[in-house]
């Protein structure tokens, strides 16, 4: 939309997730472990499967960075995939199938599946299930780190937190705790299900097992929250620049979730006009003040001074030990769906990738502000 652009290549077992991202401003100061820090986060989290023991992922940065500074240019990633090794002989992009080869036949309810043989007309849903895995994940993680790089440079700071996983659901507003950004995803990242409610953490963990014992899987909601976001940013004049819209494409575009509301978001729906909105007042400065931040941080699709605070539901992930039933396409037969290696829980990584994307969407917004060429250029536009 504004001034970032970006895209992601890679398949789960492939050799390796590559991602590009352009428009960051030259001088920012990145270093690999900005990225490392925030890739080691999205692997962590109670109900994740066995893919993440096997997984180090940690950023090659490729392109557009010289002595840990951007350039400007083009910014090129790479993840490895360390499950490559094990999977060298199916997932090459030379050669054919190996002679005890079983292709993946049994669409599973949910997932990206039957939708690909429908569309792309595969008969192996491998070349399906490769890239619509979450594994993805890790290379918008990667390019979030660097939009939150940026960010921090500016003043915004984003953090997230696990609202509910199952029915089991947070008793905490977690802004009126007055925490900064740092100090909430500390908490968070303490927590087996980045949960700032010890109550309710115990119950995340025990629906997560009792899902793993029962070979089912639970899903839940995170909250995303950017603090010290300049008003300002995004626009009511077209429903393309609305940012409330931007947000929750990048939200709802994150594999697993249907749902994200902004602000008070589904409840505004029940309350009355009176209880839905933020009162304005003068404060001493001469400038206005909120009492509340029911918006979200958003009125008009434009960015108040307020926290922006968005949520995503995301769905059980789809594969299911005790699968769902299916048809298998090659026999036409009525069958279990296809069972592989999966999580049971990805509520906690989820998040992380929430914060990632908003980090994407926000830094594209102040560029599309505020301008500038070089960090220092954009800095001065915003007066700071
Ligand atoms: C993921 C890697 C995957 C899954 C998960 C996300 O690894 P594998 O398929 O080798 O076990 O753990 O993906 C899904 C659950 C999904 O449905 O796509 C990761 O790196 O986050």
């Amino acid at each position: 939309m504004g001034r970032l652009r970006w895209l992601t290549a890679g398949e789960s077992h492939g050799p390796a997730l590559v991602a590009i991202l352009e428009g960051i401003p030259a001088g920012l100061p990145l270093s690999p472990e900005d990225i490392d820090r925030e890739l080691a986060r999205r692997q962590r989290g109670h109900g994740r499967g066995g893919r993440m023991a096997i997984e180090h992922d940690r950023a090659e940065i490729l392109a557009g960075v010289r002595w840990e500074r951007t350039t400007g240019a083009p910014i090129a990633v790479r993840i490895a995939n360390r499950d490559w090794g094990n999977w060298r002989g199916i997932m090459g992009p030379t050669g054919g199938p190996p002679a005890d080869y079983r292709p993946v036949t049994v669409p599973r309810p949910g997932h990206a599946d039957l939708a690909g043989h429908l569309k792309y007309g595969h008969r192996d849903l491998r070349d399906v299930i490769e890239r619509a895995s979450a594994r993805e994940t890790a290379a918008r993680v990667a390019l979030g780190a660097v939009a939150k790089r940026l960010l921090r440079e500016l003043g915004v700071a984003i953090a997230s937190h696990v609202v509910s996983i199952h029915t089991a659901e947070a008793e905490v507003d977690v802004l009126s705790l007055g925490l900064s950004a740092e100090e909430i995803n500390a908490r968070a990242d303490r927590s087996p299900v980045r949960c700032l409610d010890p109550d309710a953490e115990r119950e995340m963990v025990a629906r997560i097992d009792a899902a793993r014992a029962a070979g089912d899987t639970v899903g839940g909601i995170f909250e995303v929250i950017a603090l010290g976001v300049p008003p300002g940013l995004g626009s009511y004049v077209q429903w393309d620049r609305r940012l409330d819209g931007r947000l929750a494409w990048a939200l709802m575009s994150i594999p697993g979730i249907k749902g994200v509301e902004i602000g008070l978001g589904f409840r505004a729906a029940r309350v009355r006009g009176s209880e839905a909105h933020d009162e304005i007042f003068r404060d001493e400065g001469g400038g206005f003040r909120r009492g509340t931040d029911r918006a979200g941080g958003l009125e008009g699709g434009v960015t108040n001074g307020k926290p922006v605070v968005i949520r995503a539901a995301m769905k059980p992930i789809p594969t299911l030990a005790k699968p769902l039933r299916s048809v298998d396409l090659e026999t036409g037969e009525e069958v279990p769906a296809h069972r592989e290696r999966s999580d049971v829980c990805a509520v906690p990584a989820a998040s992380v990738v929430g914060e990632a994307m908003v980090a994407l969407v926000l830094a594209d917004a102040v560029l599309e502000r505020f301008g500038g060429d070089t960090l220092e250029a954009l800095k001065s536009g915003m007066g700071s």
